[in-house]
């Protein structure tokens, strides 16, 4: 498919609101054990001695408690799911749906205990954005960074809170997260603007009355992914086929500035999102916070977070907070044509509907807004960047007959772990004899600005995530613009302090180039976040620094990692049943 349409910003305008400095004098006095108290709703900037929204969060981190937190997933047939229509099977955390959220300051360190509970399949779960600074073993990709857990074993997650904003985690044992293994967390830190009340994490996501099992088999065979049945806002819609469920209700205060999180851990569904009649300030991408920016919507793609603020300044009333997808440029489809969520104001009639339907917002081809600037500026060095063959990951896709299932594929190859062997156990035995299929990508510069053009040949926007690291967006081209041209497109680079964050969308037939520092030894996966992409092998895997990542890793982590590995293999070894995808 041809895509003609121009790129249309979809931003108003960009203002300039300033966040306030922090404030010398009362903080000198604070302690740092009490981060948070300078954290007021006029000065949001400020958060404790020393560390305010600009501190680097990549080079400083302010003291902080131990926070546990305990998640059991668990089994439910024939479950009853939150728009009244029935499940023949879900996977839930703590029996909550989505999961519960992790809620910690900047500077914490999170043990958080998964107990797999599951009755056959294996788990590992994954902190979405988490910089695992030094803890790549913790980062929860099974295969990769460790066996998964399996059925009736524990594991502790361990890992600082570096960076400050919204996240979620879920599971990367195959689609399993699109059974339910997802839930929200939420690091408390400066932001660049003031604001009266803090709504929270608020995710929108697809939800699927078929398993994800069946999902990934369907995928298999055939590459156009099947509608979802419904979009779930904070875990809740009515039925679109009629009785059962009800509408999310966002209340909001009249007079009052509110910060709301907006997550998307999709399956499939990258969103524009709207509120009829009001604007919303973007102040952070991800976990990176930026210089305020008003729109009239923001495009919230797989696994990306967008915190907003929004002003009840309008007439006391309920609002439509839309998504919408743009089917025609693959965007995302549902049996829920039109998904929606009610913006209540407080004294606004409690239990009707609102009746302006509002406009759709400009379509933007399935990109992200490129336009944020990051309060902590990078200008990463355009001229150190010498795109070649090496630098250069292409993504294509096998459809059948020409191969026996759907397969996707960086670089000629499709990722496929091994489960009962990851990447890290082969980095402790000092084994460079890594398969094929573990896509492996080595990097071996340290501290280094690492360059990346991606190129996609295969038609479809792709929501792209990066472990352990922001990365920068250096460029993008429009849909079907081809494959980078150094001589032609290197001048549409830009260095100056680019869009910083750990989802951007490669554009369909087009290119993205992406840079990170190599500062962070470990296994990371770069990866489509749709499910069922990443399942048929649209992934690498990044081994930065591998001689350094060996020194990091404590005895004790590596006990861990042993001893799950051996209970994993030898559950494996007679569990019913096997690996039908990449594993992740
Ligand atoms: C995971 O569990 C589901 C539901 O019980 C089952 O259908 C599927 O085959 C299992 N997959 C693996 C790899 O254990
Ligand atoms: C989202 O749902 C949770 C759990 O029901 C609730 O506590 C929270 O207030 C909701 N968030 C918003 C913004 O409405
Ligand atoms: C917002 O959702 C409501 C309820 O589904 C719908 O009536 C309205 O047309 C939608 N508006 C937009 C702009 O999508
Ligand atoms: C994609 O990259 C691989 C490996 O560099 C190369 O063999 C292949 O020809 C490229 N494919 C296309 C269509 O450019
Ligand atoms: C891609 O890999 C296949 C084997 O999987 C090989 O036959 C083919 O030659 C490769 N293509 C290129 C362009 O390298
Ligand atoms: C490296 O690992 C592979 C795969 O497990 C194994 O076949 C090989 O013998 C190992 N090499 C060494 C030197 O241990
Ligand atoms: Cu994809």
């Amino acid at each position: 498919m041809r895509l003609s349409l121009p790129l249309v910003a979809a931003v108003s305008k960009i203002l300039f609101l300033g966040y306030a400095r922090a404030i010398p004098s009362p903080l000198a006095e604070l302690s740092t054990h009490d981060p948070g108290s300078c954290n007021t709703p006029s000065n949001r900037a400020c958060w404790s001695n020393g560390f305010d929204i600009h501190t680097d969060y990549e080079t400083k981190t302010p003291p902080g408690k131990v926070k546990t937190f305990h998640l059991e997933i668990t089994e439910h047939d024939h479950w009853k799911g939150p728009d009244g229509r029935i499940r023949d099977k879900a996977m839930l955390i703590n029996n909550q749906f989505p999961g519960p959220t992790l809620v910690a300051d900047w500077g914490d360190t999170l043990k958080i205990t998964v107990t797999n509970k599951l009755r056959t399949n294996g788990t590992s779960i994954h902190w979405h954005g988490i910089r695992q600074l030094g803890t790549n073993i913790h980062d929860g990709a099974n295969g990769v960074t460790e066996c998964p857990l399996p059925p009736g074993s524990s594991k502790t997650y361990t890992f600082r809170a570096t960076q400050y904003g919204t996240t979620w985690y879920h599971s990367h044992f195959t689609a399993q997260y699109t059974d339910g293994v997802i839930g929200t967390i939420v690091i408390n830190g400066p932001a660049s603007l003031p604001y009266d009340i803090d709504l929270g994490a608020y995710p929108i996501f697809d939800y699927y009355l078929e398993t994800a099992e069946r999902i990934v088999l369907d995928t298999q065979s055939n590459p156009a992914p099947p509608p979802s049945d419904n979009v779930l806002f904070n875990g809740s819609n009515i039925n679109p086929e009629g009785q059962g469920g009800q509408y999310s209700r966002v209340t909001l205060t009249p007079g009052k500035r509110h910060r709301l999180r907006l997550v998307n851990p999709s399956s499939e569904h990258n969103y524009q999102v709207s509120i009829v009649d009001h604007d919303m300030t973007v102040i952070a991408t991800d976990f990176v916070p930026v210089n305020s920016f008003t729109t009239n919507n923001v495009f919230l793609g797989i696994g990306q977070r967008v915190d907003v603020t929004i002003d009840a300044s309008k007439r006391v009333g309920n609002y439509w907070m839309n998504v919408t997808m743009f089917a025609e440029n693959l965007c995302g489809i549902s049996n829920n044509p039109f998904p929606a969520a009610i913006i209540h104001y407080a004294g606004a009639p409690e239990h009707s509907n609102p009746t302006d339907p509002g406009v759709t917002p400009p379509n933007t081809n399935c990109l992200d807004t490129q336009s944020f600037s990051p309060v902590v500026r990078r200008t990463p060095p355009l001229s150190a960047f010498q795109p070649d063959d090496g630098s250069t990951l292409n993504v294509t896709v096998d459809l059948p007959p020409s191969a026996p299932i759907v397969t996707w594929k960086v670089d000629n190859s499709s990722m496929r772990v091994d489960w009962g062997r990851p990447v890290l156990e082969y980095v402790m035995e000092g084994n460079t004899s890594y398969p094929r299929a573990e896509n492996i990508v080595s990097v071996s510069e340290r501290d280094a600005w690492s360059f990346w053009v991606i190129e996609d040949l295969t038609g479809i926007p792709h929501p792209v995530h990066l472990h352990g690291h922001d990365f920068v967006v250096l460029g993008r081209s429009g849909p079907n613009e081809g494959p980078f041209d150094p001589r032609t497109d290197r001048g549409r680079l830009r260095g100056d302090n680019p869009v910083r964050r750990d989802v951007t969308m490669l554009p369909p037939g087009g290119w993205v180039v992406l840079a990170f520092r190599t500062d962070n030894p470990g296994a990371w996966l770069f990866h489509c976040h749709i499910a069922w992409h990443v399942s048929g092998g649209f992934a690498v895997d990044f081994l930065e620094r591998v001689d350094d990542q060996l020194a990091q890793i404590s005895r004790e982590d590596a006990k861990a990692f042993n001893e799950n590995c051996h209970a994993w293999r030898e559950y494996y070894a007679h569990s019913p049943f096997k690996q039908i995808d990449s594993g992740l």
